[in-house]
């Protein structure tokens, strides 16, 4: 099985063959919409957020110094990964670089309603800064159960993606079961003998190349070089069930009473989405 690349299809073709059965596939230029595309780059953010701060294992960075650890990163010694800065908390600025922040395929997107604000609920749009050798620590999937819209803008990243049903053969953890135990960049098969089942699908993402990754979709990434990209993510009727699995999983971690509170306030809050997107 292989990552179908795709160019300048429809959106009524996007939704047959992708999104309905819940397929990734690469768009070869579908982030041409945003003036981010041909834009982003390590100078760029130099120049324009060099002071701009983040923290990463409780570390404070700026992003002069982020920029210059992952051009001087190397798969023998590579800086952390990833770096992540919030956009809408940490770089509002670049928020008109990224519109429609849908692309004309992302759509409908119930976590672009004010019901769903942003953070509270898994998602989150955000840059992801690496180097060399930066492998994504876990295999997983993302929590809440949403899409996942990641876009490249700068450099190379190997992603890995695993068919569906293959959960079987990732040990996932049972205190976090989004979540894999093995290092599949190094896989110990002693340990974790059904792994030799399973059936990695690896694939490049390269600058302008946009990565759709639905709901329920194992999987992980390794920067090839300095990389940048812009990761979004999508709710909407299809997701929906799945997401409110998530959001009882989670909010009941905070006890009894504010899981019920969040749970009904989710609930509406799709309703509503339900009846205005006609979805
Ligand atoms: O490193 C990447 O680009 C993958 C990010 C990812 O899968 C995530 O943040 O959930
Ligand atoms: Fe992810």
């Amino acid at each position: 099985m292989q990552v179908e690349r795709v160019d300048n299809i429809s959106y009524e073709e996007f939704m047959e063959r992708f999104y309905k059965p819940g397929i990734p596939c690469v768009f070869k230029s579908a982030s041409k919409v945003w003036k981010a595309n041909g834009l982003f780059s390590p100078n760029y953010f130099r120049e324009n957020f060099g002071g701009k701060t983040i923290v990463k294992e409780g570390r404070t960075y700026t992003m002069k110094e982020v920029m210059d650890l992952v051009e001087n990163s190397t798969e023998e010694k590579p800086a952390p990964y990833p770096f992540i800065f919030d956009i809408p908390t940490v770089l509002p600025e670049v928020i008109p670089l990224l519109s429609p922040l849908n692309l004309g395929y992302a759509k409908p997107n119930w976590l672009e309603s004010k019901w769903f604000q942003r953070g509270y609920w898994g998602s989150a749009t955000e840059v992801f800064v690496g180097g060399p050798g930066g492998r994504f620590p876990y295999v997983h999937l993302d929590y809440y159960h949403l899409n996942a819209w990641i876009n490249q803008l700068y450099g190379e990243k190997r992603f890995t993606v695993f068919p569906k049903g293959q959960e079987k053969f990732l040990y996932t953890r049972p205190d976090d079961p989004w979540r894999s135990d093995i290092n599949i960049f190094e896989p110990d098969y002693e340990k974790f003998p059904l792994y030799k089942n399973a059936t990695p699908i690896h694939f490049t993402v390269g600058a302008g190349e946009t990565l759709f990754i639905p709901f329920g979709t194992w999987h992980t990434a390794y920067s090839l070089g300095p990389t940048i990209s812009v990761a979004f993510d999508q709710l909407n009727a299809k997701n929906f069930s799945a997401f409110m699995k998530d959001v009882w999983a989670f909010k009941i971690q905070e006890g009894r009473a504010r899981a019920l509170a969040l749970y009904g306030y989710a609930w509406l809050a799709g309703q509503s989405c339900k009846l205005s997107h006609n979805s």
